[in-house]
């Protein structure tokens, strides 16, 4: 590999916007929410990327939530190894499914049964098509400001990316796609009940991220979850939790786990990947036994149950541990405590949502509950906030939207300079508006 070199991000980012859309293959990266361009990584590993350019970063965003063990761990990487070694896809079933499959069942028992796909977008399809199947009714609820992937059926009103960029409802949604959408506010009950009775016996599913992460982190508020269980069973409506950030994150049973609500469907990403690319839907046996070939309802993919993705997958779920959970809500609340207190006295105005090892700090005198709050918020102060981190050797998530993520890989030292440099930029933040 040739040396880091001064200006070599710059300059592949202007290459790459002449072949990729935008210079990125996903939108957030592009850094277009929060100025300036984006560092071109070369390498990681623990807590810290670097970059084309020789700059190493402590790293906030680590894959957006795959690395929960941190970047390039070594029994990761021998493991892969030594799988690429036998054969990296073979299109026919192996061992290595089933032990996953079993792992996943463990950890969470309300998956009798799993299907393994190759993305988190693929897993919220399926589970959709399934839901559909099986209550033979074509509506399905989500919620403002929560992200499910790129289907159509959850391109509206979505959060992440689509909010990042202004477009939560893409173009390219058909008018009666969006129609079967129905859109509720988070943590508003009344505003599912309202959907439920306008269109009753027609909601297939209602779908909803247990700890939203993708308008930032606005976590459930108290009996949220258990009133959409209740609604859901009163309608005969499929609840799929959207574990993809939550699973094995916020617990290793997930939020589901940890709120003590359990859903029919549960759809899973990231972490069961180990940082390649997989996704998993699965839950209660009879709906799952009605995917083929068990039963009719058609999904299939070339590389789902991928042997180096399952080998990956199955590793990062074999480490997880009381004392790794213990050690990410102790980082946790170390950094939601550092950013709050730096705020505070530099005499900003910012919450922190954090729920364990994820966290936003959104800039706003006011509570962040829902997607109106959270998009109600400054925006435009996160975007200099973002890039002062950056230079003092930070890498927060590049979109107010996002999650920041910790991983057994850091320690007190990175929170602390994080803190450090959250400080002197929030300071730096308040004199220029001193200034204007
Ligand atoms: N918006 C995605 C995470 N919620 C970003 C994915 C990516 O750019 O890698």
């Amino acid at each position: 590999m040739s040396p880091p070199k001064r200006g070599a991000s710059a300059r592949l980012f202007t290459k790459a916007q002449r072949i990729l859309p935008g210079g990125v293959d996903s939108p957030v990266r592009a850094f277009s929410a929060v100025g300036g361009t984006p560092p071109f990584i070369r390498r990681a590993r623990g807590a810290r990327i670097m970059d084309e350019d020789g700059r190493s970063y402590v790293d906030f965003v680590m894959s957006w939530g795959p690395m929960i063990h941190g970047h390039a761990q070594p029994g990761l990487t021998a493991a892969l190894a030594d799988a690429a070694a036998r054969g990296t896809s073979f299109g026919a079933p192996t061992s290595l499914e089933v032990e996953l499959g079993l792992a996943v069942r463990r950890l969470m028992p309300s998956v009798e049964r799993v299907r393994f796909v190759s993305s988190g977008t693929e897993a919220t399809m399926s589970a959709l098509r399934l839901a559909r199947a099986a209550s033979g009714r074509d509506r399905v609820i989500k919620f403002a400001g929560c992200y499910h992937g790129h289907g159509d059926a959850f391109l509206v009103q979505a959060g992440s990316g689509a909010t990042t960029l202004g477009v939560p409802t893409s173009p390219g949604v058909s008018r009666a796609v969006a129609a079967d959408t129905l859109v509720a506010r988070y943590n508003d009950l009344t505003s599912v009940e309202k959907l439920f009775r306008v269109h009753r016996n027609r909601v297939a599913a209602l779908i909803v991220e247990p700890l939203a992460g993708n308008m930032g982190v606005v976590p459930p508020g108290p009996g949220f979850l258990e009133g959409l269980r209740a609604l859901c069973d009163q309608h005969g409506t499929i609840l799929i939790f959207d574990e993809v950030i939550s699973g094995f994150r916020v617990s290793p049973g997930g939020a589901q786990e940890r709120f003590g609500v359990r859903p029919d469907l549960t759809c899973l990403g990231k972490i069961i990947g180990g940082g390649l690319p997989v996704g998993a839907y699965g839950g209660r046996k009879d709906l799952m036994e009605q995917v083929a070939p068990a039963g009719p309802v058609y999904q299939a993919g070339t590389l789902s149950g991928n042997p180096l993705a399952m080998t990956a997958g199955y590793w990062a779920l074999s480490q997880l541990s009381p004392a790794l959970y213990a050690r990410l809500e102790r980082l946790g609340r170390r950094l939601a405590t550092g950013l709050a207190d730096a705020a505070r006295q530099t005499g900003l105005d910012l919450q922190v949502n954090a729920h364990g090892s994820v966290l936003t700090p959104f800039f706003t005198a006011h509570p962040v509950y829902d997607y109106a709050s959270a998009t109600r918020t400054d925006t435009a102060a996160y975007a200099r906030f973002f890039r002062g981190m950056l230079t003092r050797g930070i890498y927060p998530p590049p979109s107010q939207f996002e999650a920041w993520f910790l991983s057994g890989a850091h320690t007190t030292r990175h929170v602390d300079l994080a803190i450090e440099a959250a400080r002197a930029t929030m300071r730096a933040m308040r004199r220029a508006r001193l200034r204007t």
